[in-house]
């Protein structure tokens, strides 16, 4: 196996030499499940369990490995297992708040959930049928371009919706310098359209809700390749078998897809900061406000409201980056 295929280079490299000075071996992390990790490194597949005493020292659910990190791993590799000892720092991650967890009758419990880790790119798709949401755009380009990837937005099931040509240029409109696509995941040469956003030695990410197509675009993108990687058949729970699929898959021409499942809710992780990229324009004018508080509602001399009235962007986009911006800075006062 060859790892640089996977993503793995010098800067990695760098940051696991004391690791390998204790004769661990470097990995990729294609699959997580509860108790135990699908893992890949030079010698292939191993599944691997998290070092105990390392869940001890985890602050929270952060500290633990997710799909796309590299690992530290204590190899065995005749039984095909393997102990994971550390995490490598990652160059990008995505995090939410865990939705509608609640502790008794207390406030809403908080909690930080990674993603997906070491993504330089993500494919944030979107059903162009009842899935269509703009607000829900915003959070996800939000989530993406916070986490320290590019974010590229896809609008697919074109062939279900009479008013594609709008909504490509409603979409045109929020999306600041992330490229949007328009296609239909069941027209094989759009799909292939899709390739130039994935570079070898790079890791492209699909996110979105459930059933807008991301599963059926990667297999499009891997064409044929897939069918011939058998899933792997696990045993869960009381000796139910299901199976399984990996999430991390190498794409021939060069390049990594990490399939995600589905989220319904996406509530975000982090700080106001966070939405400098994805409402951009709106931050820009607020800079020029009169007043440096400047709520953007009814305050004389506020420049993003005249922004809106001369065009720049509508109403609800300015409400939604609102509502995302006291969600921020209600998490920052929690934390
Ligand atoms: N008409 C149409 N159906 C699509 C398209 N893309 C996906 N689908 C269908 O939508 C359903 C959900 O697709 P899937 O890839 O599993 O979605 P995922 O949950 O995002 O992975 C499947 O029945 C697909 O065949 C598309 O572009 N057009
Ligand atoms: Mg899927
Ligand atoms: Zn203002």
């Amino acid at each position: 196996m060859n790892l640089e295929d996977y993503g793995w280079n010098d800067k990695f490299a760098k940051k696991f030499l004391p690791f390998a000075q204790q004769g661990l071996v470097p990995a990729r992390v294609i699959r997580g499940e509860k108790n135990f990790f699908r893992v890949i490194c030079k010698e292939g597949e191993l599944t691997v369990r998290f070092a105990g005493k390392m869940r001890h020292r985890a602050g929270g659910r952060q500290d633990l490995p997710v799909v796309g990190d590299w690992v530290a791993v204590e190899p065995q590799l005749e039984q095909g297992r393997g102990v994971i000892h550390a995490i490598l720092e990652r160059f990008s991650s995505f995090a939410r708040n865990l939705p509608g967890r609640r502790k008794g009758k207390g406030r809403e419990r908080i909690e930080q959930q990674v993603i997906a880790a070491n993504v330089e790119r993500v494919f944030i798709v979107c059903g162009l049928d009842q899935d269509f949401n703009l607000r829900r755009i915003e959070r996800y380009l939000t989530l993406v371009t916070a986490g320290g990837a590019e974010a590229v937005v896809g609008l697919n099931k074109a062939d279900l919706s009479n008013e594609s040509e709008l909504q490509l240029q409603q979409v045109l409109d929020i999306a600041g310098n992330s490229p949007v696509e328009r296609i239909s995941a069941k027209n094989r040469d759009q799909v292939d359209q899709l390739k130039v956003y994935s570079r070898a030695g790079e890791t492209l990410a699909f996110l979105g809700s459930s059933g807008v197509g991301k599963s059926t675009i990667i297999n499009g993108l891997l064409d044929e390749e897939r069918q011939k990687v058998a899933p792997v058949s696990t045993a869960v729970g009381k000796g139910r078998h299901t199976t399984t699929h990996r999430e991390l898959f190498l794409l021939s021409g060069g390049g990594v897809l990490m399939d995600n499942p589905g989220m319904r809710e996406l509530h975000l992780w982090g700080d106001e900061e966070d939405l400098a990229e994805s409402f951009a324009d709106i931050e820009e004018l607020a800079l020029q406000c009169r007043f440096s508080d400047c709520g953007h509602r009814s305050e004389p001399g506020c420049a993003v409201r005249v922004g809106m009235d001369s065009g720049k962007f509508d109403e609800q986009r300015l409400e939604n980056y609102l509502r995302l911006k006291e969600e921020l800075s209600y998490l920052q006062r929690r934390r």
